[in-house]
């Protein structure tokens, strides 16, 4: 018995799951294709599993039951976020993950080894999971499961589909995200003026711009979260401490998922560059209410400040082409007061700030947890999770 997608997906809604996000698989095909399909449903493509995850990870916190597709052979792409994004910061998530190379599958040989240790690897990684459900009888008993599952643990529950698992239709999914026509690319403003300014300056001048009520704040990974935490610890903060380059993924989707408040990204050139396809999924679906500042310091500082490639990388040219607009680049302070100031559009906001490196020293790090991070930000911005 094979069981339509439709079937799923309705069953899934009744239970606050109505967002979609991942890389397809060709075991996925009816069911992604129907998602995109329904008129009440969202499915946003990522670049990435990862970023799906924490994409889908920031639609939770934003207060919308959030699905993940992936292949098997994505798992490894979300290994990071769902061990020190979903499981630390304790985000309830479904995972519908594709069985290819399931040892009694004649598969391909690049899945041969996956397919033998997919299982392993969802226990490996504490996340439980159970067989995609062959019959539509069984659908609503698993949803419970992964919904007992996030009542509890809060944290992601997977769902492995097989081969052939599902049927629907099979018609291409309509276009997504912003068409972007050459017209409508902008061209970078840059201000030569200023000498790069440190981390510390550059944080205070974000904090003035920032109110408590109607924004939040991302700070990526490493020095800047720890430095922002030690300036001023706000409600509406919330400090990556894994997941190094979702960041931005992750504030996408509670962009997407709260168009009432501005998300503002605090970004690291090394971050930016190790999940670049991020630029790319935010010029196409994020809003007007998504504030990326990129703080290029052409280096890792946090584990040591071995340089980056980022002095080779015109950040603001890509992001132009991927249909951020306005974009600034500089070294100026100002650049950050003028980001914010820039008019309402449709479209994110990117600016490129050359920083310097220099971190004070006995920086300490947030004495409070990720998950209590969290929790606070969401009662903060009046959220709580839908799935
Ligand atoms: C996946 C992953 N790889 C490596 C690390 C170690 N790490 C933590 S912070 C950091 C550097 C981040 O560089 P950048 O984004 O440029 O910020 P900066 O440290 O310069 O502030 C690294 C490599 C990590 N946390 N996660």
């Amino acid at each position: 018995v094979v069981i339509e997608a439709r079937e799923f997906v309705s069953a899934a809604r009744k239970r606050g799951i109505e967002w979609y996000t991942g890389v397809p698989c060709s075991f996925l095909t009816p069911f992604i294709n129907h998602v995109i399909a329904e008129p009440d449903l969202r499915y946003l493509s990522s670049a990435n599993e990862g970023d799906a995850l924490a994409t889908a990870a920031g639609m939770a916190i934003g207060g919308r039951g959030a699905a993940v597709m992936m292949q098997n052979s994505g798992l490894g792409n979300a290994v990071s976020p769902l061990t020190s994004l979903a499981h630390v910061f304790r985000i309830p998530l479904l995972l519908i993950c594709t069985h290819r190379g399931a040892p009694d599958l004649h598969d391909e040989p690049q899945h041969e080894l996956m397919g033998a240790i997919t299982e392993s690897l969802f226990d490996l990684m504490q996340v439980p999971w159970e067989p995609f459900p062959r019959e539509a009888s069984h659908v609503e008993a698993a949803l419970d499961r992964a919904r007992k599952h996030f009542a509890s643990q809060s944290r992601p529950y997977g769902l492995l589909m097989s081969k052939g698992a599902i049927a629907g239709d099979e018609s291409a999914g309509a276009q997504s995200g912003r068409p972007v026509s050459r017209d409508s690319v902008e061209q970078v403003r840059r201000s030569e003026v200023g000498a790069a300014a440190s981390r510390s300056e550059v944080l205070r001048r974000i904090l003035a711009a920032t109110p408590t009520d109607g924004t939040v704040v991302i700070a990526t990974t490493g020095y800047t979260g720890r430095e922002l935490y030690e300036i001023a610890d706000r409600a509406n903060h919330l400090y990556m401490v894994g997941s190094m380059g979702c960041a931005s993924s992750l504030g996408l989707g509670i962009a997407l998922a709260r168009p009432d408040l501005s998300i503002v990204v605090i970004d690291g050139d090394g971050a930016a560059l190790m999940r670049m396809g991020n630029l790319a999924t935010i010029g196409a679906y994020a809003g007007g209410n998504f504030v990326h500042l990129l703080l290029d310091n052409e280096s890792h500082e946090s584990t040591g400040a071995q340089a980056t490639v980022s002095a080779s990388v015109d950040f603001a040219m890509i992001a132009v082409a991927c249909g951020y607009a306005p974009v600034l680049a500089g070294r100026d302070l100002d650049l950050i007061d003028e980001l914010f100031a820039a008019p309402s559009s449709d479209r994110p906001r990117l600016l490129h700030l050359k920083i310097r490196t220099g971190t004070p020293t006995r920086l300490p790090r947030p004495a409070i947890g990720p998950e209590a991070v969290v929790r606070r930000l969401m009662h903060h911005i009046g959220s709580h999770f839908h799935a």
